[in-house]
């Protein structure tokens, strides 16, 4: 069985966004109406553009399945665009005066061309449609576990929402998230955040945001201390910055960690033999502001993560650029965008977070089924539990 891996192809405005997944046990059922929930979810969101209201983003099932559930094959999904028009040069025109804070001009130099579509087309966050239908797809695995990823918008500019999430009141914060057209469960925050956004787009400007994601149930033991390539923190890091405008990660206190003293930074430990049970280990922890992750392993508490992305690189009054083809002053390119995806992107984050989980619980408990998945995963508790008895 391959690692749990996955590949993305297609172009913004070409025929379709594809995922390829690889590395899910045989037997494991796929809910496509979950996957195909998490891509409306990714549609909307306070303040996005006109290219929202064309899609209606849904998974077609190309392979990998028999009668709901994956086969020895991978898993192939498609997301068709139905504002494909890539071929059609009046419609889909060169761009040659590169947006500051866009692939344009990188991408363009990379390329060495002066129209910048190429780069555009695939740098777009429209790939993120693919990407998120790839982690739905490792939820599948990671919910049959009871591992439950979880997002929401945190703040933006200077707006921070006042929330706490954790096991206990989870499904209480998950309504008033999904109440908040910004994917932020604090009432007040998200009103504050809307008005940000209305008066941005008046003064033709962008909004970026940062995004919260915790991921509960995840069993101590996934990742390694091994090398900094098997560090679950390192993997997960390495995807969050790997979504488009994702300027920077945290896990747990993150940053925060190099402000305080040892002692408050490290999250003491203690055993409760009357807590252990199927589910529990009985070790606590107080606090949790390793964020899940301790030597690049996880410890048994929820796994914190807080990203900040960027404000969104088209500005409708456009920046200082300059027109490629004639190297003259120019206001950069503008094409329709949205004036903050931010709570978007934290449905992103919250499949992509989870889609790194799954990797690296495949990579502890790799059954080629699914009945031998289970196995494994029972045996490591058991044997977990009964340490020092
Ligand atoms: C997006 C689709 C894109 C953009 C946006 C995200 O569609 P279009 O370019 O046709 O309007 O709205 O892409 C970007 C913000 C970007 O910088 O590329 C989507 O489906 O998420």
């Amino acid at each position: 069985m391959s690692p749990l891996q996955y590949r993305t192809a297609g172009e913004s405005h070409g025929p379709a966004m594809v995922a390829i997944v690889e590395g899910l046990p045989t037997g494991l059922p796929i809910d496509s109406a979950f996957i195909d929930g998490e891509l409306r979810r990714r549609q909307g969101g306070y303040g996005r553009g006109g290219r929202q209201r064309i899609e209606q983003d849904a998974i077609e099932l190309l392979a990998g399945l028999r009668q709901g559930r994956t086969t020895a094959g991978p898993l192939a999904m498609a997301v068709r665009n139905r504002d494909s028009r890539l071929d059609d040069p009046v419609r889909t025109p060169p761009v040659t005066r590169p947006r500051p804070g866009h692939a344009d001009l990188a991408g363009s130099l990379k390329f060495l061309t002066e129209d910048c579509r190429d780069v555009i087309e695939r740098s777009s966050a429209r790939e993120t449609a693919a990407r998120t239908a790839a982690g739905a797809a490792a939820r599948c695995l990671l919910r049959h576990f009871g591992i439950e990823s979880f997002a929401f918008l945190r703040g933006a500019l200077d707006v921070v929402a006042d929330v706490e999430v954790d096991a206990t009141n989870l499904a209480e914060v998950r309504e008033a998230r999904d109440r908040s057209d910004l994917l932020c469960p604090d009432e007040v925050a998200s009103e504050a955040i809307r008005a940000r956004i209305r008066r941005a787009k008046e003064d033709r400007d962008t909004v970026g945001g940062l995004i919260e994601v915790h991921v509960f149930g995840v069993p101590p033991g996934l990742g390694g201390c091994g090398g900094g390539e098997d560090r679950l923190d390192a993997r997960i890091g390495a995807a969050v910055l790997g979504v488009q405008a994702m300027k920077s990660v945290e896990i747990g206190l993150g940053r925060e960690s190099a402000l305080r003293r040892g002692s408050e930074v490290h999250d003491p430990i203690s055993f409760d033999p009357t807590r252990v049970d199927a589910s529990n280990l009985g070790f606590e922890r107080p606090t949790n502001h390793a964020g899940g992750v301790e030597g690049g392993m996880s410890n048994g508490m929820p796994i914190v993560v807080t990203a900040a992305m960027k404000p969104i690189s088209t500005l409708l009054r456009g920046l200082p650029s300059v027109d490629l083809a004639t190297r003259t002053a120019e206001t950069s390119a503008y094409e329709r965008s949205d004036i903050c995806a931010a709570a978007a992107a934290s449905v992103v984050l919250e499949n992509v977070v989870a889609f790194e989980v799954a990797r690296a619980f495949r990579a502890k408990f790799a059954g080629d089924s699914l009945r031998e998945t289970e196995d494994q995963v029972r045996t490591y508790l058991d044997a977990a539990r009964s340490l020092g008895s």
